[in-house]
């Protein structure tokens, strides 16, 4: 089997996408066409194509809201991405979203419960997939806001355990900033936390991030082991054993990263500190789980073994039960022993 073949068929587990930056092209003409006359962003969506920088992604997420701005047209992305991550061989997903509230459309609220029964709906369960939500905060709309995510985050927890499992920290990584400890309150009730951290170069924050010790971390970009003034960083980073979600086109893309070869995965897997493979946006970045697998095989000579043991040890940082745990690995393990 050649390795595109081999990376798509392997069951895999995505623990690292944003939803409204993983809404496909084709969704997005699709939700355009729900829009009224005087709304309709037809014209827009044709200029959009996969962004090429941070500053580029950040304004197609933009667009991307402006599409998904009703209960119904989350509903339609969130049941259309799941369903494109299942195409894709995704067993377990964890979406992550940031509830908005749109004058006179939608409120958080109903921003939440739309990705809820998305999750819910017959043809998720059809599927088979597992999928999981955390709460996004985005650390450019300030502490009142976060607050108010966190305490819908902790509502919905207690609601809908088997679904809303944690909260993420976001946001544009050069905008705004929000104390890690308000997330320590979603945490007290057994949330989840998984942080974004060090996307760019910022040491105070990347400092605060490690003594709270997230579940997971996003990115790690600017943790460097041969950066002046990072390996302190660095150190720290492999002490704290947190596992690290990894998204290589999307870093390559926002050029926070030189190149594939230059990515962080290098000295992070050498170095075998946790990690996993993600996706961040697979419509704004254009990418797939299978092509970030093909890719880190590719750029760093990974086995079909070492790629098995990234999706097992993936299954271990997922924000869910041991017994769910044992089912997915059991999977992974079924998969191997037929190819
Ligand atoms: C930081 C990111 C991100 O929440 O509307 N987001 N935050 N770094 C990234 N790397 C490129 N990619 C996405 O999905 C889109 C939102 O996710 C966050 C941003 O806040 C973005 O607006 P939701 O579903």
């Amino acid at each position: 089997m050649d390795l595109k073949t081999f990376c798509k068929k392997i069951p895999k587990i995505e623990l690292h996408a944003h939803l409204n930056g993983s809404v496909s092209l084709q969704t997005l003409h699709k939700l355009s066409e729900l829009q009224s006359p005087a709304d309709a962003k037809s014209q827009i969506i044709h200029e959009i194509h996969p962004s090429e920088s941070l500053k580029e992604g950040f304004k197609l997420f933009e667009i991307v809201h402006s599409l998904t701005d009703t209960p119904e047209a989350i509903f339609i992305a969130t049941c259309d991405v799941i369903q494109e991550f299942y195409n894709d061989n995704i067993i377990y997903l964890e979406l992550r979203s940031t509830p908005r509230h749109v004058e006179g459309k939608m409120t958080k609220k109903e921003y939440i419960e739309a990705i809820i029964n998305a999750i819910k709906s017959p043809e998720t369960k059809r599927t088979g997939i597992t999928v999981k939500l955390l709460i996004s905060v985005d650390r450019k709309r300030g502490e009142k806001n976060a607050e108010e995510n966190i305490a819908l985050a902790i509502e919905y927890y207690e609601k809908y355990s088997e679904y809303v499992v944690g909260i993420d920290l976001s946001g544009d990584p050069t905008q705004g900033e929000i104390s890690i400890n308000l997330l320590q309150r979603a945490r007290n009730v057994g949330l989840k936390i998984a942080a974004h951290c060090a996307e760019v170069p910022n040491e105070k924050e990347v400092v605060d991030i490690l003594n709270f010790k997230p579940d997971r971390l996003g990115h790690c970009t600017c943790i460097h082991p041969n950066l002046n003034g990072t390996k302190q960083l660095y150190d720290m980073l492999l002490k704290s054993r947190i596992p690290v979600e990894l998204c290589l086109t999307s870093n390559v893309k926002c050029k926070t990263v030189p190149s594939f070869s230059e990515h962080q995965f290098a000295y992070l897997y050498e170095a075998k500190h946790p990690i996993c493979i993600a996706t961040d946006d697979k419509g704004v970045f254009g990418t797939t789980l299978s092509e970030e697998f093909e890719l880190v095989a590719i750029h760093f000579g990974l086995t079909q073994q070492n790629l098995k043991d990234l999706c097992l040890s993936a299954v271990q940082y997922a924000f869910t039960t041991e017994e769910e745990k044992s089912q997915l690995s059991l999977k992974i393990e079924l998969f191997y022993n037929s190819n």
